[in-house]
């Protein structure tokens, strides 16, 4: 090999090298990691030409999902179907969320990227990794690789970026300056604001509204020195409720129910809260009890989830003690 060899872009190996490649996205995929993995397919394809690309979601799509894949179609595989010559997770936070890819990650030869937001607890999965936490949708660190490519995205390309950064973003409510500078420039290339809007909505879901009203009916509050924390436990939809709670007014919210012989625990709390007492629930409460407890955890500031080897009671127990510590303060329970 040529000791000067050219510095890549995307993907950071010669492209004409790739002749088959896999875009993997987390577990039950949501909109950020489906529409941006869309997207680096179609940037795939235009750098390497007859390049074949598989999207992967280990364990399906959520309903939005499913219904945005419908609009923005590509070939799906939930399961690996002979080599390929590179791979790229995009979205996934903590590895263990591609599921089965991760072993066929370890195993394959290709090349294997990053693509996220999340922060980076363990990179050595990855040859290369392309990370940006300050960014509020993983679609944003897809569209600074066309960027940086110099490719621009078609039209539906462009929509897909939008409705990826507007789900991620709580309709651009919580975007940051690059994350809007990203949005002017995709409705620049045709993307459309209102069709976002309306693809986005979804239809009630019967089991959701049941799981957030049980959620309610079950609720336990407790104050931690100044800040109200709430929790209760439902079959499913643990991260809906979790995020209900904190719209009804909780500081911080804890959502814990048993699913396939393993409690499932959804983390959240308010940007003040995260604010005001540093508390980082993806890296001190989510991954420290969920490893802690033979399972995993991770995610954001304010949003996070764990698994854990532990019944559900037990799982809200340690999680309250783990905030009263972090907080410094007792729980006491209001009746
Ligand atoms: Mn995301």
């Amino acid at each position: 090999m040529d000791n000067e060899a050219p510095d890549w872009k995307f993907p950071f190996v010669d492209p004409a090298t790739i002749k088959r490649a896999v875009v993997i996205c987390h577990r039950n995929a949501d909109a950020d990691s489906y529409l941006s993995a869309y997207a680096i397919s179609a940037l795939l394809r235009s750098v390497s030409r007859g390049c074949e690309v598989d999207l992967a979601t280990p364990e399906g799509m959520t309903v939005l999902t499913a219904k945005l894949a419908e609009k923005f179609p590509h070939r799906v595989t939930e399961v690996a179907a002979g080599t390929y010559d590179l791979y790229v997770a995009v979205d996934v936070g903590d590895a263990e969320l591609l599921k089965g890819w991760k072993g066929v990650m370890q195993l394959g030869r290709g090349t294997r990227l990053l693509v996220d937001h999340h922060p980076l607890r363990d990179g050595s999965l990855y040859d290369r990794v392309v990370v940006d936490e300050l960014a509020t949708s993983a679609a944003e660190v897809v569209f600074g690789l066309f960027e940086a490519s110099g490719v621009k995205p078609d039209r539906t390309t462009a929509q897909a970026l939008l409705e990826a950064i507007m789900f991620d973003s709580s309709h651009l409510a919580i975007a940051t300056g690059s994350g809007l500078r990203a949005v002017v420039k995709l409705l620049d290339l045709g993307a459309e604001i209102q069709e976002a809007k309306k693809d986005l909505r979804s239809e009630p879901d019967y089991g959701e509204v049941l799981a957030k009203l049980k959620g309610a009916q079950r609720l336990k509050i407790y104050k931690l020195g100044e800040w109200v924390m709430a929790t209760t436990l439902v079959g499913s939809f643990q991260a809906h409720v979790a995020r209900s709670l904190v719209f009804l007014g909780a500081d911080v919210a804890a959502v814990g129910g048993e699913t396939d012989g393993e409690t499932r625990v959804s983390l959240r709390s308010t940007q003040r809260f995260a604010e005001r007492t540093g508390i980082q629930l993806g890296t001190q409460v989510a991954e420290d009890v969920g490893k802690s407890n033979g399972g995993h955890g991770g995610g954001h500031a304010t949003a996070a989830s764990l698994t854990a080897a532990v019944g559900e009671e037990e799982a809200m127990k340690i999680i309250a003690k783990k905030l009263s510590e972090l907080v410094g303060s007792m729980p006491s329970e209001i009746d």
